[in-house]
């Protein structure tokens, strides 16, 4: 009950950094005062992985360096908790309620200097200037300027083969033996499960490490007498199951359920995942009110469709992409990108009934393997191609259209 025990005190440890209670400043410390606080952050999708390994690797390193205060923080505001499903799911299981929990939003605006930053599960964040660690997973995007800012001694595990960063905090717990906890072990080990879809061959989304890490993970909870940890497949199913539960969410929820935000230097584009395949989300009463409520900031909509079976487990997946701006050739622009990607090529077709709902593009994605990772940058690319032909001012339109002329003279 440690784990559980720390959790519940995250609050009372943040405030006391916290001027009065704000949540506007952080608290002036004493220049002396070596004690410092770290936030343990995992990124805004807020997905099982992020929540977990924030939760876990707080608690994991607050018990080794006592010195130090480590609080966990999920990357979203409280009012979004609802929407991630699985998260819910697994933590109220562990016995875990979110009034134990603090969001983004139970952080002040403006951090103090001396606040220590740990992101797991992404490397690019507003906070990067206090980052001193990171454990993650994904791709490095080096040319983002968030990552430049990066101080250059932060401790940087980025391992892009590995399946889930709950691995790669089951590797930190494991490292030293204390502490122990059966419920850190049940989190690491479902959150693996649940990334990895289940070892699934097909899907190709884990790493020998993952594999190991599960094992050690079923290992130990086994020894602490939990008999049922063997049925991996069970737990996937119910893990799915509770992500695809959207019977409690209205359809802009189903849309911000699952976000992340593309940022250029001109645009914000939100590329919404759904537990359901798109063309199925837009023939919903309601869609169309829906899309324009989420999407009344940006000139494009991306949707990215995810439909598990649960007869049987089978994937499948789809791509939509809308301008509520009517910006036909923006959304050709960023179509012939992902069509004409390949690296891994997504094989998208046109669905077998189509649909130019909104005036938008709807594709199926025949590759199974390739997930909102592989085709953000894709999205981001074309963007900034976009920007560069068409972003600049009147004045420069007005050069351009000349251009040809001068070049006659
Ligand atoms: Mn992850």
């Amino acid at each position: 009950m440690r784990f559980v025990r720390f959790l519940t005190h995250a609050r009372t440890t943040l405030n006391r950094y916290l001027a009065d209670g704000s949540t506007v400043a952080w608290q002036a410390h004493p220049a002396e005062e070596l004690r410092k606080l770290h936030i343990v952050i995992g990124n805004e999708s807020c997905d099982l992985d992020s929540a977990v390994s924030a939760l876990t690797l707080a608690f994991i390193y607050s018990e080794r360096s006592q010195e130090h205060d480590y609080v966990p923080v999920l990357n979203i505001p409280r009012r979004d908790y609802r929407l991630k499903t699985e998260v819910g799911h697994m933590l109220s299981k562990c016995g875990i309620a979110e009034a134990m929990l603090l969001f983004r939003d139970d952080l002040p605006n403006k951090f103090a200097k001396d606040v220590n930053v740990v992101l797991v599960d992404h490397h690019v964040s507003e906070l990067a200037p206090h980052v001193v660690e990171i454990l993650d997973h994904r791709p490095i995007d080096g040319a983002n300027p968030k990552y430049m800012l990066l101080p250059q001694n932060c401790v940087r595990s980025i391992e892009t083969d590995i399946g889930s960063c709950a691995t790669i905090v089951g590797q930190r717990y494991l490292a030293v033996e204390q502490p122990r906890s059966p419920i850190v072990a049940q989190l690491l080990h479902a959150t693996i499960v649940l990334d990895t879809v289940n070892f699934s061959a097909t899907a190709k989304r884990f790493s020998p490490s993952d594999l190991v890490m599960v094992e050690q993970m079923e290992r130990e909870l086994s020894e602490g007498g939990q008999s049922d940890v063997g049925r991996r497949s069970e737990l996937f199913n119910e893990l799915v199951a509770a992500r695809a539960d959207i019977s409690n969410l209205t359809l802009t929820e189903v849309l911000r359920k699952d976000m992340k935000i593309i940022q250029t230097e001109r645009q914000q584009v939100p590329i919404a995942g759904m537990p359901i395949l798109i063309r199925d989300f837009i023939e919903l009463s309601g869609a169309e009110k829906a899309l324009r409520e989420f999407g009344i900031d940006s000139n494009l909509l991306v949707m990215l469709g995810m439909y598990v079976s649960p007869v049987d487990g089978t994937v499948q997946r789809d791509v939509g992409l809308i301008s509520l701006a009517g910006q036909s050739q923006l959304v050709e622009c960023v179509r012939l990108a992902l069509v004409g990607c390949h690296e891994p090529s997504l094989d998208l077709r046109a669905h077998d009934v189509g649909s130019r709902f909104m005036g938008g593009c709807y594709l199926r994605q025949h590759n199974l393997r390739a997930t909102r990772k592989h085709i953000q940058p894709v999205i981001k690319r074309a963007l900034m191609e976009w920007e560069e032909i068409h972003g600049f001012g009147c004045n420069e339109v007005y050069f351009f259209k000349e251009k040809p002329k001068l070049g006659l003279s």
